[in-house]
């Protein structure tokens, strides 16, 4: 019964060396006679895409099935609430390889995008799918036997379906706001993150702009911009060239975009809540409005979990 009684590194240590378990048994799966220059590509790729990120996602599943419990995981529970972790993790690293191919990113997770690296390019596409692949093998290795098997592969399905459709209506919104930059209203917006995180903190270079997203940003400074501040959107939105996208950004300054992160400013609001920290007061009505719902929910340990993962992202700088 000797479970992750420890502390967050620990945690993160023993959810590390589970990742390293999954990976060989995918290099030795039987159902494929790999090359050595195959097994290589895919340890490369996997070591590439797969551990590199905060690991928020995975670990999420650990720390809810504790709060489910009510209690320590057996070092069996422990495992395989990592192995499913791990899963979201991998099914992430999936979306993020073709996410970085479809919006032309550079970086991800503080290192050049896996298609920018050199031979790999549009191989990365089919590493997409083998990504997404793994992720049935592992749950059937780990839970083939169980009652409740078919439900993950259920689960996973349809996440994958949400998400995909989720990033079509991202790409081609683009062409409508391409015709018409008025199309883009609050209620098809996206990010926030993507203009004003710091690219060595978040590991990714945004690229909203140039990509014509839909983003929060755009959408609220549609909303307020006078003629003249319109004019410079519409002229300079969705180009590649910096000098374009350094004036959208000065643009959404003017326009108090900008996250308030000090406390002076923070306290500022608290007593003069008509200021124009405008993403700041929106951010916090949504964590408003987010824990009540929250709080309308019947069970206390949903309640908990999902406060646990508000937490994690509320105020998130990455
Ligand atoms: C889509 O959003 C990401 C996924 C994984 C569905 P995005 O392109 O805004 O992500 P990012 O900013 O990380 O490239
Ligand atoms: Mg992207
Ligand atoms: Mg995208
Ligand atoms: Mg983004």
């Amino acid at each position: 019964m000797a479970e992750a009684n420890g502390n967050t590194a620990d945690l993160k240590t023993r959810f590390l060396q589970i990742y390293y378990r999954l990976k060989s048994e995918l290099l030795e799966d039987p159902a494929f006679s790999f090359t050595d220059d195959a097994r290589q590509w895919i340890d490369r790729m996997l070591e590439y895409n797969v551990p590199g990120g905060k690991l928020n996602r995975g670990i999420s599943v650990v720390d809810s099935y504790k709060i489910l419990k009510g209690g320590q995981l057996t070092d069996d529970e422990f495992f395989l609430a990592s192995v499913l972790g791990w899963c979201i993790e991998w099914l992430q690293a999936y979306f993020l390889v073709l996410d970085d191919i479809m919006d032309n990113s550079h970086t991800r997770r503080g290192q050049p995008c896996w298609f920018r690296v050199p031979k790999v390019g549009l191989i990365a596409a089919n590493d997409g799918i083998l990504l997404r692949n793994h992720v049935p093998r592992i749950l059937k290795r780990h839970f083939g036997e169980k009652a409740y098997y078919v439900h993950l592969l259920d689960i996973f399905n349809e996440i994958e379906f949400q998400t995909a459709s989720g990033q079509m209506l991202d790409l081609i919104t683009t062409h409508e706001g391409e015709k018409d930059l008025s199309k883009y209203t609050m209620l098809v917006y996206d990010d926030y993150l993507d203009c004003f995180g710091d690219p060595e903190f978040i590991g990714k270079i945004g690229t909203d702009i140039e990509d014509f997203k839909c983003s929060w940003l755009v959408v609220k400074a549609l909303e307020i911009a006078n003629e003249n501040q319109m004019k410079i959107l519409s002229e300079n939105y969705g180009k590649s060239d910096p000098a374009c996208v350094a004036k959208i950004k000065a643009l959404y300054k003017d326009l108090n975009l900008e996250p308030t992160t000090s406390d002076i400013e923070l306290r500022l609001f608290i007593f003069f809540p008509l200021s124009k920290a405008v993403f700041s007061d929106y951010e916090k009505t949504s964590y408003r409005q987010l824990i009540s719902s929250i709080e309308a929910q019947p069970s206390k340990a949903v309640q908990e979990v999902l406060k646990s993962f508000l937490q994690k992202i509320y105020k998130r700088q990455k």
